[in-house]
C-alpha cells in the first residue's frame, strides 16, 4: 500500500498529471456499474478502508457483528433481488465465519458474492506465518459455485464480472472473491481503470426448454387423473409470478408450496393444497415439481409418504439439468429457466385444457377443509403461558392484515408450526431455514429483507434460533430497521422441560428459565415487550408492525409445548443402549 502511495506521489511531483485510479475504487466502480450498491459485512484489516470509501460513494454498506449474519443478509438479498447479495469480509477468520453462509448460499441456489480480503500470496504459499494468514481460495472452493483471485488491478473489472455472472446464471449459487491485501492500494492510470471494468450484459440469460421437452410434459399431464402441482423456492426465485399463477389455474391441479414457495399463489386460494399434504403426496398419480428438488424435504419422492411404489409420473422444470434423475425417474424433464418453461407450457395447453377429474379435486378440497376446521378452534385459544397454536393465531392475523410483510421463521417447533399456519398471500414473503434446516438466519435475513425490500419485517424465533444471530439486534436498532422479533421463550431446544439426571449441569436442551430475551431490545434503544398471553402479543406486534420501530417481543411459551425436532422427529437416530 505504501508502495502505491509512494508511486502516486512521484507521479504528481513529477508534474504528470495523468489521473490515477487504485483497486479500492476501481472495485467500487465495477460493483456499482453492475447495479451491486448493497455490501454487507464487518469491518477490519484489510477492508476497513475499503468500507469507508464504498459508503462515501453512496455504495449502502451494513455493518454487522459477525460475518456468519452478514453472509446470510447477502444470501437471502440474492433470493430477493435475482442480484448476488455482496458480502465482505476480513481475512482468515472473518472469511471462514463468512463461509457457513456462502456454503448455504450454495445449497439454497441463492446467487451470493463473499469478497474476502486475503493475506498476500507470496507469504502464505511459503507459509511465513502472515497476519491472519490462510489460503482462503483452496478452502472455498469445494464449498461454492465458483471461486476467483484477482492479483491485478487491471483484473478488478473481469473478477468481479466472473463472479456476478457464476452466481447467477443457470442455477445460481455462492462465488467466493479473493482479494490480497495489496491489491487494494494498487495504482493504475484511471483511464485505463475506466477501460477495464465490465458491464455484464444478460447475466442470466432465459434458457428455453425443448419444443419435445414441451410437448413430452404436456402429454404426461393431460394424462394425469390425479395431477399435482409443487412449486419450490425456485418458482419463487424466478420472479415470473404471473405464468407461474396462470399455469396452476389453467391446470386446475391442486399445488402444494414448500415452504419458500408460500405466497406464488395465496395458501387461501381454492386450489391450495398446503393443508392435505399427506393425502396428495400420496394419492397423485402425476407430480409437477417447479423449482424444487426431490430431496429430504420431500422424501427423495419416494417411501410410504407417495404411496404404492411406482404409482407416480414425474414432470420437473427446473434450470439444472443433473437435477433431473437425482432421485427418481423423471417421466418429463423440462430444463430452462421458470419463466420460459411455463409460459411455453401455458402456450402449449391452448385455451381449453381439461380441468382434472372433479373426485380427485373434491376429495383434496374435503381433506384441505378438515384439516383447516380442526385447526381452526386452537388458533382462538388465549392460555397463558401461550402455547404454539394460541401465538401463532395471532400472528397468522398480523400477517393476513399486513400481506406485504416480510415473514422471517426459524426454530423447530416454531418453524414447522409457523409454516402451517400462518396463511401467505404474496410471493417471496416467507423466507426460513431452507433446505439445510439452518439455525441463524433470523436476524441476517430480518435486516436485508428490510433493507432491501423496504417493507416491515416479522422474525418469528425459536429461542435456541434466536440465540445464534441475536447480537445483530444492535444492527437492527443501529440502522432504525422495521424489525419485530418475536422470541417464542419455552426455555429451551424443543421443550423446555428436560432434566439431566445424572448431576447438578443442566440438561442439554434447556436454557435459563424465565429468560427475558425483550430486555435486549431495550439495551440497545428499541422497543421490549414480555407478553404473556395471545392478547398481548396481538397488542405488541400491532404497535412494533404499526410503528415500524425497532421491537423485540418475549413471547412466554409453555415449556411443555413443543415435541422434540417438532415435525422431523423422525430423523434422530435412537440409541439403543439409552436407559429408561
Ligand atoms: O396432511 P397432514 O395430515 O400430514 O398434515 C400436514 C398438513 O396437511 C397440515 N397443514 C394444515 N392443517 C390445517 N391448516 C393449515 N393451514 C395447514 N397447513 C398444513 O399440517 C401437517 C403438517 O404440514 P407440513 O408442515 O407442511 O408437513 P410436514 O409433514 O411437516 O412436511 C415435511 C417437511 C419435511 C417438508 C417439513 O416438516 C419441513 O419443511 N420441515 C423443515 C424442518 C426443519 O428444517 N427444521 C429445522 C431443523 S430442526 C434441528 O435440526 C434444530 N437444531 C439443530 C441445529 C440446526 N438446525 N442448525 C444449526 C446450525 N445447529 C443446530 C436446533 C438447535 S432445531 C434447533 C433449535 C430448536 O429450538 P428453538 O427454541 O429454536 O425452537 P422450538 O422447537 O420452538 O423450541
Ligand atoms: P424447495 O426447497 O423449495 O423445494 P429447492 O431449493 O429444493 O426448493 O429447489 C430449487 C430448485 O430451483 C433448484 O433445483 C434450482 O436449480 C431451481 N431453480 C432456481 N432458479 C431457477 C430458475 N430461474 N429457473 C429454473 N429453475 C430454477
Ligand atoms: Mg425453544
Amino acid at each position: 500500500m505504501a508502495e502505491a502511495a509512494a508511486k502516486e506521489k512521484s507521479l504528481a511531483g513529477s508534474g504528470t498529471e495523468a489521473e490515477q485510479t487504485d483497486g479500492f475504487n476501481l472495485i467500487i466502480d465495477a460493483l456499482k456499474l453492475n447495479g451491486l450498491t448493497t455490501i454487507y459485512g464487518v469491518p477490519g484489516i484489510p477492508i476497513t478502508d475499503f468500507g469507508r470509501i464504498a459508503q462515501a460513494s453512496g455504495i449502502r454498506v451494513i455493518s454487522f457483528r459477525h460475518e456468519q449474519n452478514a453472509g446470510n443478509a447477502a444470501s437471502i438479498a440474492g433470493f430477493l433481488t435475482k442480484k448476488p447479495g455482496i458480502c465482505l469480509t476480513v481475512s482468515a477468520p472473518g472469511f471462514l465465519n463468512g463461509l457457513t453462509a456462502l456454503a448455504h448460499a450454495t445449497t439454497n441456489c441463492f446467487p451470493m458474492i463473499l469478497i474476502s480480503g486475503s493475506s498476500e500470496r507470496e507469504i502464505v504459499d511459503l507459509q511465513q506465518g502472515d497476519y491472519e494468514e490462510m489460503d482462503q481460495l483452496a478452502i472455498a472452493k469445494p464449498l461454492c459455485k465458483a471461486a476467483f483471485r484477482v492479483l491485478h488491478a487491471a483484473d478488478i473489472g473481469i473478477g468481479i464480472a466472473r463472479a456476478i455472472r457464476a452466481a447467477v446464471s443457470g442455477r445460481p449459487g455462492g462465488v467466493y472473491l479473493d482479494l490480497p491485501a495489496k491489491l487494494f492500494g494498487q495504482v493504475m492510470d484511471a483511464e485505463e481503470g475506466r477501460k477495464s471494468l465490465v458491464k455484464v450484459i444478460d447475466a442470466a440469460p432465459a434458457q428455453i426448454p425443448g419444443p419435445d421437452a414441451v410437448k413430452r410434459a404436456l402429454d404426461v399431464l393431460k394424462g394425469a387423473k390425479r395431477p399435482l402441482i409443487i412449486l419450490g423456492k425456485g418458482a419463487a426465485y424466478a420472479q415470473a409470478d404471473d405464468a407461474v399463477r396462470a399455469f396452476v389455474e389453467k391446470s386446475g391441479a391442486p399445488f402444494l408450496p414448500m415452504s419458500m414457495g408460500k405466497g406464488l399463489l395465496p395458501d387461501t386460494h381454492p386450489q391450495c393444497a398446503g393443508a392435505a399434504r399427506s393425502t396428495v403426496l400420496k394419492d397423485s398419480d402425476v407430480v409437477v415439481l417447479v423449482g424444487a428438488r426431490l430431496n429430504w424435504l420431500l422424501s427423495h419422492g419416494k417411501g410410504k409418504t407417495w404411496g404404492e411404489p411406482h404409482s407416480k409420473r414425474f414432470i420437473q422444470i427446473d434450470i439444472e439439468p443433473k437435477e433431473m434423475d437425482s432421485n427418481v425417474e423423471i417421466a418429463a424433464p423440462v430444463v430452462g429457466d421458470i419463466g420460459s418453461c411455463v409460459s411455453a407450457l401455458l402456450q402449449g395447453m391452448g385455451a381449453a385444457w381439461p380441468k382434472p377429474p372433479a373426485d380427485w379435486t373434491g376429495a383434496v378440497s374435503a381433506k384441505r377443509e378438515e384439516n383447516v376446521a380442526k385447526m381452526a378452534p386452537r388458533l382462538m385459544n388465549n392460555n397463558s403461558p401461550m402455547d404454539y397454536h394460541g401465538a401463532l393465531g395471532v400472528l397468522r392475523t398480523v400477517i393476513k392484515e399486513r400481506p406485504d410483510a416480510i415473514l422471517v421463521n426459524e426454530g423447530a417447533n416454531t418453524l414447522d408450526l409457523a409454516r402451517g399456519i400462518i396463511d401467505m398471500y404474496q410471493p417471496r414473503k416467507r423466507i426460513d431455514v431452507g433446505t439445510w434446516g439452518v439455525m441463524g438466519i433470523g436476524m441476517g435475513y430480518a435486516v436485508a429483507a428490510a433493507i432491501e425490500t423496504g417493507k416491515r419485517v416479522l422474525a418469528v424465533e425459536g429461542d435456541s434460533a434466536f440465540g445464534f444471530s441475536g447480537m445483530e439486534v444492535e444492527t437492527i436498532c443501529r440502522y432504525k430497521l422495521p424489525v419485530c422479533v418475536v422470541v417464542f421463550n419455552n426455555d429451551g431446544i424443543y421443550r423446555g422441560t428436560d432434566v439431566n439426571p445424572a448431576g447438578p449441569d443442566p440438561a442439554t436442551t434447556v436454557f435459563v428459565k424465565g429468560a427475558r430475551y425483550d430486555k435486549m431490545m431495550e439495551a440497545f434503544g428499541g422497543v421490549g415487550v414480555n407478553a404473556t398471553s395471545p392478547d398481548e402479543l396481538k397488542r405488541a406486534v400491532n404497535a412494533a408492525m404499526d410503528s415500524g420501530k425497532p421491537t423485540l417481543i418475549n413471547a412466554v411459551i409453555d415449556p411443555a409445548a413443543g415435541s422434540e425436532s417438532g415435525r422431523i422427529g423422525n430423523l434422530n437416530p435412537q440409541s439403543k443402549l439409552r436407559k429408561k
